[in-house]
Protein backbone atom coordinates (compact mmCIF):
# COMPACT_ATOMS: atom_id res chain seq x y z
CA UNK A 1 0.00 0.00 0.00
CA UNK A 2 3.00 2.61 1.00
CA UNK A 3 5.17 1.38 -1.86
CA UNK A 4 1.79 1.81 -4.07
CA UNK A 5 1.20 5.48 -3.12
CA UNK A 6 4.87 6.18 -3.50
CA UNK A 7 4.52 5.04 -6.92
CA UNK A 8 1.73 7.07 -7.93
CA UNK A 9 2.94 10.46 -6.04
CA UNK A 10 6.27 9.73 -8.31
CA UNK A 11 4.08 9.91 -11.66
CA UNK A 12 2.25 13.08 -10.36
CA UNK A 13 4.47 15.27 -8.64
CA UNK A 14 8.29 16.04 -8.05
CA UNK A 15 10.13 17.28 -5.48
CA UNK A 16 7.16 16.08 -2.73
CA UNK A 17 7.42 12.65 -4.71
CA UNK A 18 11.11 12.53 -3.53
CA UNK A 19 10.33 13.46 0.36
CA UNK A 20 7.67 10.60 0.10
CA UNK A 21 9.95 8.15 -1.41
CA UNK A 22 12.69 8.63 1.07
CA UNK A 23 10.52 7.94 4.17
CA UNK A 24 9.34 4.61 2.06
CA UNK A 25 13.16 3.88 1.28
CA UNK A 26 14.10 4.62 4.94
CA UNK A 27 11.52 1.47 6.25
CA UNK A 28 14.64 -0.52 5.08
CA UNK A 29 17.70 0.12 7.38
CA UNK A 30 20.70 -1.82 7.87
CA UNK A 31 21.45 -2.66 11.61
CA UNK A 32 24.49 -4.22 12.52
CA UNK A 33 23.89 -6.35 15.78
CA UNK A 34 27.26 -6.75 18.16
CA UNK A 35 26.70 -10.08 21.29
CA UNK A 36 29.01 -9.92 24.07
CA UNK A 37 29.86 -12.91 26.16
CA UNK A 38 30.45 -10.85 29.42
CA UNK A 39 30.59 -13.39 31.96
CA UNK A 40 33.58 -13.90 34.31
CA UNK A 41 36.63 -15.45 33.20
CA UNK A 42 36.35 -19.59 33.29
CA UNK A 43 32.45 -18.81 33.10
CA UNK A 44 29.43 -19.86 31.11
CA UNK A 45 30.02 -19.35 26.89
CA UNK A 46 27.25 -19.40 24.81
CA UNK A 47 26.44 -21.15 21.66
CA UNK A 48 25.61 -19.24 18.31
CA UNK A 49 22.80 -16.40 19.02
CA UNK A 50 19.94 -17.32 17.03
CA UNK A 51 17.34 -14.09 16.51
CA UNK A 52 14.77 -12.40 14.47
CA UNK A 53 13.22 -8.88 13.76
CA UNK A 54 9.62 -9.66 13.57
CA UNK A 55 6.08 -8.95 14.01
CA UNK A 56 5.58 -10.21 17.21
CA UNK A 57 3.39 -13.08 16.71
CA UNK A 58 6.55 -15.68 17.10
CA UNK A 59 6.38 -17.10 21.08
CA UNK A 60 8.73 -19.30 21.18
CA UNK A 61 8.50 -20.53 25.49
CA UNK A 62 6.35 -19.50 28.63
CA UNK A 63 7.94 -19.12 31.68
CA UNK A 64 6.08 -22.10 34.17
CA UNK A 65 5.14 -24.01 31.15
CA UNK A 66 6.53 -27.38 29.69
CA UNK A 67 9.07 -26.51 26.80
CA UNK A 68 8.22 -27.25 22.95
CA UNK A 69 10.52 -28.24 20.67
CA UNK A 70 11.68 -25.18 19.39
CA UNK A 71 13.47 -23.63 22.38
CA UNK A 72 14.22 -27.35 22.90
CA UNK A 73 16.11 -27.30 19.72
CA UNK A 74 17.92 -24.15 21.48
CA UNK A 75 18.82 -24.79 25.02
CA UNK A 76 19.44 -28.48 24.67
CA UNK A 77 21.92 -28.77 21.78
CA UNK A 78 22.17 -25.43 20.46
CA UNK A 79 21.52 -25.45 17.13
CA UNK A 80 17.94 -24.57 17.06
CA UNK A 81 16.79 -26.55 14.15
CA UNK A 82 12.85 -26.29 15.05
CA UNK A 83 13.28 -22.77 16.74
CA UNK A 84 14.26 -21.32 13.04
CA UNK A 85 11.46 -23.08 11.00
CA UNK A 86 8.69 -22.52 13.99
CA UNK A 87 10.02 -18.89 13.80
CA UNK A 88 9.34 -19.16 9.74
CA UNK A 89 6.18 -20.39 10.26
CA UNK A 90 4.69 -18.07 12.70
CA UNK A 91 5.81 -15.19 10.83
CA UNK A 92 7.17 -15.76 7.85
CA UNK A 93 7.91 -12.04 6.93
CA UNK A 94 10.25 -11.97 10.25
CA UNK A 95 14.26 -11.55 8.86
CA UNK A 96 16.00 -14.10 10.60
CA UNK A 97 19.77 -15.26 11.48
CA UNK A 98 22.45 -16.37 13.43
CA UNK A 99 25.41 -14.75 14.78
CA UNK A 100 28.46 -16.87 15.42
CA UNK A 101 29.99 -20.22 17.11
CA UNK A 102 30.73 -20.28 20.50
CA UNK A 103 31.15 -17.39 21.99
CA UNK A 104 33.39 -17.47 25.00
CA UNK A 105 34.01 -15.08 28.00
CA UNK A 106 35.32 -11.70 26.89
CA UNK A 107 34.45 -12.56 23.18
CA UNK A 108 32.14 -10.91 21.01
CA UNK A 109 31.08 -10.71 17.49
CA UNK A 110 28.93 -8.72 14.57
CA UNK A 111 27.03 -9.40 11.79
CA UNK A 112 24.44 -6.93 9.68
CA UNK A 113 20.78 -7.06 9.07
CA UNK A 114 18.69 -5.55 6.77
CA UNK A 115 15.61 -4.83 8.63
CA UNK A 116 12.24 -3.92 7.91
CA UNK A 117 11.75 -1.19 10.07
CA UNK A 118 7.86 -1.25 9.85
CA UNK A 119 7.29 -4.72 9.29
CA UNK A 120 9.69 -6.13 12.30
CA UNK A 121 9.92 -3.80 14.68
CA UNK A 122 10.53 -6.19 17.34
CA UNK A 123 13.32 -8.48 18.29
CA UNK A 124 13.42 -11.55 19.60
CA UNK A 125 16.59 -13.84 20.66
CA UNK A 126 17.16 -17.14 22.05
CA UNK A 127 20.90 -18.93 22.65
CA UNK A 128 22.54 -22.00 24.53
CA UNK A 129 24.35 -21.23 27.52
CA UNK A 130 26.54 -23.71 28.11
CA UNK A 131 27.94 -25.95 29.77
CA UNK A 132 24.53 -27.25 30.37
CA UNK A 133 21.68 -29.51 29.67
CA UNK A 134 19.02 -27.13 29.21
CA UNK A 135 20.42 -23.47 29.99
CA UNK A 136 19.24 -20.65 27.39
CA UNK A 137 18.74 -17.00 27.31
CA UNK A 138 15.99 -15.66 25.08
CA UNK A 139 12.79 -13.59 25.70
CA UNK A 140 9.55 -14.95 26.90
CA UNK A 141 7.21 -12.28 25.68
CA UNK A 142 7.43 -11.59 21.54
CA UNK A 143 7.01 -7.95 22.08
CA UNK A 144 9.16 -7.53 24.83
CA UNK A 145 11.81 -5.79 23.10
CA UNK A 146 10.23 -3.04 20.54
CA UNK A 147 13.29 -1.71 18.15
CA UNK A 148 12.11 0.78 15.97
CA UNK A 149 9.17 3.24 16.59
CA UNK A 150 6.44 3.80 13.87
CA UNK A 151 9.15 6.08 12.16
CA UNK A 152 11.60 3.59 11.95
CA UNK A 153 14.00 5.48 14.87
CA UNK A 154 15.99 2.93 16.92
CA UNK A 155 14.44 2.86 20.56
CA UNK A 156 16.52 -0.01 22.13
CA UNK A 157 20.93 0.25 21.90
CA UNK A 158 20.98 -2.37 23.67
CA UNK A 159 19.70 -4.94 25.96
CA UNK A 160 21.91 -6.85 29.00
CA UNK A 161 21.37 -10.17 30.35
CA UNK A 162 22.04 -10.74 33.77
CA UNK A 163 22.67 -14.66 35.51
CA UNK A 164 19.27 -14.10 37.14
CA UNK A 165 18.11 -14.00 33.16
CA UNK A 166 19.26 -17.45 32.90
CA UNK A 167 16.57 -19.64 31.74
CA UNK A 168 16.10 -23.83 32.85
CA UNK A 169 14.01 -25.33 30.12
CA UNK A 170 13.23 -27.85 32.57
CA UNK A 171 13.35 -30.68 29.50
CA UNK A 172 16.67 -32.11 30.69
CA UNK A 173 17.96 -33.21 33.73
CA UNK A 174 20.74 -31.78 35.34
CA UNK A 175 23.69 -34.51 34.65
CA UNK A 176 27.53 -33.53 34.06
CA UNK A 177 28.16 -36.45 31.83
CA UNK A 178 24.93 -35.54 29.89
CA UNK A 179 25.68 -31.54 29.39
CA UNK A 180 26.87 -29.78 26.44
CA UNK A 181 30.74 -28.54 26.45
CA UNK A 182 31.79 -31.17 29.02
CA UNK A 183 29.74 -34.03 28.63
CA UNK A 184 28.71 -36.45 26.02
CA UNK A 185 25.72 -34.13 24.43
CA UNK A 186 24.10 -37.24 22.95
CA UNK A 187 22.83 -38.43 25.98
CA UNK A 188 20.00 -36.93 27.99
CA UNK A 189 17.25 -37.47 30.92
CA UNK A 190 13.73 -36.16 30.23
CA UNK A 191 13.23 -33.55 33.04
CA UNK A 192 9.39 -33.42 32.44
CA UNK A 193 9.39 -29.84 34.27
CA UNK A 194 8.40 -26.29 33.21
CA UNK A 195 10.82 -23.15 32.02
CA UNK A 196 11.59 -21.22 35.01
CA UNK A 197 14.86 -18.88 35.90
CA UNK A 198 18.25 -20.56 36.88
CA UNK A 199 21.65 -19.88 37.38
CA UNK A 200 22.72 -21.69 40.38
CA UNK A 201 22.93 -25.02 39.13
CA UNK A 202 25.37 -23.98 36.72
CA UNK A 203 28.16 -24.28 40.14
CA UNK A 204 27.46 -28.04 39.98
CA UNK A 205 30.04 -27.97 36.45
CA UNK A 206 32.60 -26.14 38.38
CA UNK A 207 35.62 -28.36 37.68
CA UNK A 208 35.07 -29.51 34.91
CA UNK A 209 37.01 -28.95 31.25
CA UNK A 210 35.49 -27.49 28.98
CA UNK A 211 35.39 -28.24 25.05
CA UNK A 212 36.97 -25.20 24.75
CA UNK A 213 40.11 -26.60 27.40
CA UNK A 214 39.60 -24.31 30.16
CA UNK A 215 38.33 -25.24 32.97
CA UNK A 216 34.83 -24.55 34.19
CA UNK A 217 34.28 -22.04 37.42
CA UNK A 218 30.62 -20.13 37.43
CA UNK A 219 31.33 -17.47 39.31
CA UNK A 220 27.68 -16.16 39.14
CA UNK A 221 25.90 -14.07 41.52
CA UNK A 222 22.02 -12.89 40.19
CA UNK A 223 23.38 -9.56 39.18
CA UNK A 224 25.93 -10.54 37.40
CA UNK A 225 26.07 -9.22 33.63
CA UNK A 226 26.53 -12.71 31.19
CA UNK A 227 25.58 -11.18 27.80
CA UNK A 228 25.10 -7.76 25.79
CA UNK A 229 23.11 -7.55 22.30
CA UNK A 230 23.89 -3.95 21.13
CA UNK A 231 22.37 -2.58 17.61
CA UNK A 232 23.22 0.13 15.79
CA UNK A 233 22.09 1.66 12.62
CA UNK A 234 24.57 1.90 9.34
CA UNK A 235 24.14 4.14 6.56
CA UNK A 236 21.85 2.16 4.14
CA UNK A 237 23.76 2.72 0.24
CA UNK A 238 20.35 1.96 -1.24
CA UNK A 239 18.57 4.61 0.59
CA UNK A 240 21.78 7.40 -0.22
CA UNK A 241 21.26 5.97 -4.10
CA UNK A 242 18.39 6.52 -3.86
CA UNK A 243 18.38 10.24 -2.24
CA UNK A 244 21.09 10.98 -4.67
CA UNK A 245 18.90 9.62 -7.77
CA UNK A 246 16.31 11.69 -6.44
CA UNK A 247 18.11 15.15 -6.24
CA UNK A 248 19.99 14.60 -9.63
CA UNK A 249 16.36 14.41 -11.68
CA UNK A 250 15.67 17.38 -10.02
CA UNK A 251 18.59 19.19 -11.00
CA UNK A 252 18.24 17.42 -14.42
CA UNK A 253 14.53 18.78 -14.66
CA UNK A 254 15.88 22.48 -13.54
CA UNK A 255 18.47 22.64 -16.43
CA UNK A 256 16.12 21.27 -18.99
CA UNK A 257 13.31 24.44 -18.16
CA UNK A 258 16.22 26.25 -18.17
CA UNK A 259 16.98 25.44 -21.63
CA UNK A 260 13.70 25.11 -23.07
CA UNK A 261 13.10 28.80 -22.16
CA UNK A 262 16.52 29.78 -23.84
CA UNK A 263 15.55 28.12 -26.76
CA UNK A 264 12.07 29.65 -26.77
CA UNK A 265 14.12 33.27 -26.30
CA UNK A 266 16.42 32.02 -29.25
CA UNK A 267 18.94 33.29 -27.16
CA UNK A 268 22.61 31.15 -26.48
CA UNK A 269 22.55 29.01 -23.16
CA1 LIG B 1 6.23 -16.48 25.95
CA1 LIG C 1 17.22 -28.85 33.23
Amino acid sequence: MYHISCTMARLTAGAATLALCATAGAAQINLTVKVENLAPANSISFAPLHLGFNNGSFDAFNSGQAATSPIVSVAEGGSGSDWQPAFAAADPTATRGTIGGLLQPGESRSSSFLVDTMLNPFFTFAAMVVPSNDFFIGNDSPTGFRLFDAAGNLLLAAIDQKARDIWDAGSELFDPAAAAFVGNNDLRTPQNGVVSFNFSELAGFDGRTTGAGYVFTSGLAADSDVYRISFAVVPEPATSALMAGGLFAVGWLSRRRRGQSSAADAAPV
